[in-house]
């Protein structure tokens, strides 16, 4: 089909440039870094490349917190070495996507230094303040993500600043013309240097109403999303992805309806809280549930199948390890990789793999609190022993759930600290990593790079991949997943085990289906009809 945007036919692949090579031995990844492994996103066959942030940061977060928005961390190299990667990932047909992190700046960044220091400063109005409430404490009792209120008080000038996340990450305050005249102006000079798009931090934030208490998807949202577009993103072959915990399915055409003018896709999380207990929260996970996951899959499919477009995935460097929350990490790793692979990208939208993914890589088996190195772990845990909760249940949580399990270094050999780094990583690498390592899954002619290389290009060169209607069967089944695709005459059907058991399934008569094999990770097979038995976490797709 020839209305094909690029970002409808590509995949998209996160780099967490921190965790992904590092090229000078201090144990940092870093931009000469991975360009030095761009050959392997090449083989993959991805189309764009998602950085998380590579600004100057005092990487509070890890660069989720940036100090200066048109500089490079020298951690992480210099502006000329940005250059180059933009220019050797597009000679290899790959664009990089920028993570756009405008919710909130550094504490650090100048404007805020500014800010701090007087009232009258002019970038005083590019953050929130408001005075103490009438008990000397806070304005509201908003909590902050990362622990603690969402408020901190700066003496100098007696007011409270907002800060959604950690108190290094005040927010900006959107409700002033200048400021978002300023992320303008710093998007445009980005595009200038050739990027293909933007991936937007918690961007359901940037529309907050402070006062009336309304922080996610606030009453401006999408006011500021249709004036970006308008002044920055309009007629220009970008890709842009707003990430939105708050989304609902109600709201998601809001953001991305082909007409709104706003954005191409959301990260929406869904099906990622259906995974852990909403008021004991990411450390108290629950256990999957297939029936819950599809429903949620189901829906977004149903309604992008009218309009707008959806992302694709499972993990990011905020999730744990996908082979291990919704696979089998054991046994069946190789085989449950796979699959996941395959019932994520054979739906409608664009996939995105994060780094390790193409290889099973695992959650880390952690046992001790100083291994872990992420702020929102580190901080629930204090406050979480302090309330009482066991050491060793927190770290259960965190060895579930917790993101550092995303952030250890990507595993390229069985050599020392996996070919990552000659020095010492600033987080331990795996230590599986002598079995599970990109040389030793490449050499597989079955391994799961090879899966991925295959699923990669058949949604490239199939318009029934892109733009076949989804339509889901057995909904209830707690154990198969089934859909299919159709466009005009034609179709594929996809059928999947999650489980360590084989599995007896009757196809219902609508999905039934005879042809050719798509993609199987057990065996192919040329039909699906009547009653199938499924292998332990055997996924299959046929087409006709
Ligand atoms: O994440 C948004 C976010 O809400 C997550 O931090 C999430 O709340 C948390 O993992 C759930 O417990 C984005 C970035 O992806 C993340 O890395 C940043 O830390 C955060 O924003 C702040 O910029």
């Amino acid at each position: 089909m020839d209305d094909a945007r690029w970002w409808q036919r590509a995949t998209g692949y996160q780099i967490y440039p921190r965790s992904f090579q590092d090229s000078d031995g201090d144990g940092v990844g870093d931009i000469p870094g991975i360009v030095s492994r761009l050959d392997h996103l090449a083989d993959l066959g991805v189309g764009f490349v998602w950085l998380s942030p590579v600004y100057a940061s005092p990487m509070a977060d890890n660069g989720y917190d940036v100090s200066d928005y048109r500089a490079i961390a020298p951690q992480f190299g210099t502006m000329a070495d940005f250059d180059r990667l933009v220019d050797a990932a597009r000679a290899r047909g790959i664009g990089i996507v920028m993570d756009l992190v405008v919710n909130h700046s550094s504490n650090e960044h100048a404007w805020f230094r500014a800010a701090r220091a007087s009232r009258a400063a002019p970038e005083h109005q590019y953050y929130i303040w408001r005075d103490a409430g009438p008990d000397g404490g806070p304005p509201d009792d908003r909590r902050a993500a990362f622990g603690g209120p969402a408020w901190s008080w700066v003496e100098e000038i007696g007011q409270y600043y907002l800060h959604l996340f950690s108190p290094q990450q005040p927010d900006l305050n959107w409700r002033n013309p200048a400021l978002r005249s300023e992320i303008h102006d710093m998007m445009d000079w980005w595009i200038a240097k050739g990027i293909a798009g933007f991936r937007m931090d918690v961007i359901d934030l940037i529309g907050k109403d402070v006062d009336a208490g309304l922080y996610e998807e606030g009453p401006y949202l999408h006011d500021y999303l249709r004036e970006m577009h308008a002044r920055v993103l309009k007629g220009r072959d970008l890709v842009t992805v707003g990430e939105s915990w708050s989304v609902s399915l109600d709201t998601a055409l809001l953001y991305c309806g082909r007409d709104r003018g706003e954005l191409d896709m959301l990260f929406q999380f869904n099906h990622i809280r259906e995974s852990w207990d909403e008021t004991l929260g990411k450390f108290s996970p629950l256990p999957f549930d297939l029936v819950a996951f599809k429903k949620v899959m189901n829906d977004w499919q149903a309604l992008m199948n009218r309009d707008g477009w959806n992302s694709l995935f499972l993990s990011n460097h905020d999730l744990p390890r996908q082979v291990s929350k919704y696979g089998q990490d054991g046994e069946w790793r190789v085989r449950s990789a796979k699959l996941l692979a395959t019932v994520m990208h054979l739906m409608k939208g664009t996939p995105f793999v994060y780094q390790g993914e193409e290889i099973g890589m695992t959650n880390v088996p952690f046992d001790r609190i100083d291994q872990f190195r992420d702020l929102e772990t580190l901080n629930a845990y204090a406050e979480q022993t302090e309330a009482g909760v066991a050491t060793a249940d927190f770290l259960r949580g965190a060895r579930a759930n917790g993101r550092d399990n995303a952030r250890t270094p990507m595993q390229w050999t069985d050599g020392p600290q996996a070919g990552f780094t000659d020095g010492t990583p600033w987080i331990e690498v795996n230590p599986n990593h002598g079995a599970i390592n990109v040389a030793a899954d490449r050499a597989d002619p079955d391994g799961i790079i090879a899966h991925y290389r295959r699923l990669i290009a058949l949604r490239r060169d199939s318009d029934l991949v892109v733009f076949g209607t989804y339509r889901p069967f057995a909904e209830d089944h707690p154990q198969v997943m089934a859909y299919d695709r159709r466009l005009g005459d034609r179709r594929l059907a996809v059928l999947a085990n999650f489980g360590s058991d084989p599995v007896r399934f009757d196809v219902p008569d609508a999905m039934a289906i005879r042809g050719r094999c798509a993609i199987a990770n057990a065996g192919p097979r040329e039909a699906l009809e009547g009653t199938v038995t499924l292998a332990p976490w055997e996924a299959v797709a046929v087409a006709d």
